[in-house]
C-alpha cells in the first residue's frame, strides 16, 4: 500500500514525503540505515515518532542564550562582536542548528553541525543555506568518534548518542567534556528503557500507543522496531547520569521526560 502524501513544512518550506518506509512486510528484512529513502520522509518520521521532539528543539535556543558566552571576536572591518560556537552532533537535517539559527542574529553564533551520513549533510546543507543564509553554520559529514571538537559554549546530542557502539560512547562524552568551556553545556536527548521490567513493559506499550495515536500501523511499529534491532541501543537514565559523572561532569540533571525519551542537561 504506497501512498506519497506530500506535507509542507513550513518551517523548512520543503515537500516532506510520508513516512511509508515499514508499510510492506518485505521492508521487514531491511536493517534501519540513515540513506536516501530515510532523508526525504525524516522530518514527519521523527516528528510522528519521538515524543517531545519539538519540545526539545525549542527549549534549544532558550538554553544557549543562558549558557554561551559569546566570545569577544574581531571582525575584518575592526568592529568586534561577540561570537559564541555550538555543535550540533548527528545533525540529521539539522533541525536543532535550525532552531537555534532562528532564534539568534546572523553573528552571534558559530554553528558545526556534524553527521555520519551524506544523504544528511547533503540535505541539511541545502536547508540551512536556504533558510538562513547569513547564518554562520558548517555541516560537515563525519564520525562524532573521530572528528575533532573545538573549544565550544554548547553542544547538542539530539538522539545521537544511542546510535553510537555501546563502547564508544564514553570516549565521545569525554571529548565533549575536554571542548566545552567552563559555564558551557551538553544537551543529550535519548531514548531509554526502564531497569524494572514492568515500567519497561508500560512505557514500551504507552509508547507504541503514540505511535498508533500518530498513524502507524502495527506492522509499520513492528517493522520499525526489527529494523532499528542492534542499531538503536538503549541506556536506562541512571546509566546516562552515571556515565556523565565518571567524563566530569559534576551536575547533570534531567530536563525532560516524555515516556521512555529524556533530555538531559549536563553543566561544565
Ligand atoms: C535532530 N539530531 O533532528 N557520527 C555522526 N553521526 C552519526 C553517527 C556517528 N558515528 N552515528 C549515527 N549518526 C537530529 C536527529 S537522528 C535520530 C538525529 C533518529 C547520525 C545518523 O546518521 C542520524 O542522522 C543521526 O545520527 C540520528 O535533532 O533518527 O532517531
Amino acid at each position: 500500500i504506497e501512498h506519497h502524501t506530500v506535507n509542507h513544512d513550513t518551517s523548512q518550506n520543503k515537500a516532506i514525503k510520508h513516512d511509508t518506509l515499514f508499510t510492506t512486510p518485505l521492508d521487514k528484512a531491511a536493517r534501519f540505515s540513515f540513506d536516501e529513502q530515510v532523508v526525504a520522509c525524516f522530518p514527519d518520521m521523527i516528528r510522528r515518532s519521538v515524543p517531545g521532539y519539538g519540545q526539545v528543539l525549542a527549549m534549544l535556543p532558550i538554553f544557549a542564550r543562558r549558557h554561551c558566552k559569546y566570545r569577544q571576536q574581531n571582525e575584518r572591518n575592526g568592529q568586534s562582536h561577540r561570537v559564541s560556537r555550538i555543535y550540533d552532533l548527528g545533525c540529521s537535517l539539522g533541525a536543532a542548528s535550525m532552531a537555534l539559527a532562528g532564534e539568534f542574529a546572523a553573528h552571534d553564533l558559530q554553528i558545526k553541525a556534524v553527521d555520519i551520513s551524506p544523504a544528511m549533510t547533503t540535505e541539511a546543507r541545502t536547508l540551512l543555506s536556504d533558510n538562513y543564509p547569513e547564518h554562520d553554520i558548517e555541516i560537515i559529514t563525519a564520525d562524532i568518534r573521530e572528528f575533532e571538537l573545538e573549544p565550544c559554549d554548547m553542544v547538542i546530542l539530539n538522539l545521537t548518542l544511542q546510535f553510537l557502539p555501546a563502547a564508544d560512547r564514553v570516549a565521545v562524552l569525554e571529548k565533549i567534556y575536554g571542548a566545552l568551556s567552563v559555564g558551557g553545556i551538553l544537551v543529550l536527548t535519548e531514548k531509554t528503557h526502564a531497569f524494572d521490567e514492568q515500567s519497561d513493559a508500560w512505557l514500551v506499550e504507552r509508547y507504541y500507543d503514540f505511535k498508533r495515536a500518530n498513524g502507524y500501523t502495527e506492522m509499520e511499529i513492528s517493522g520499525k522496531r526489527n529494523a532499528l534491532e542492534n542499531v538503536l541501543i538503549t541506556d536506562t537514565l541512571d546509566e546516562h547520569h552515571a556515565r556523565l559523572g565518571e567524563v566530569g561532569f559534576e551536575r547533570h540533571l534531567t530536563w525532560f521526560q516524555f515516556l521512555n525519551f529524556v533530555s538531559i542537561v549536563a553543566f561544565k
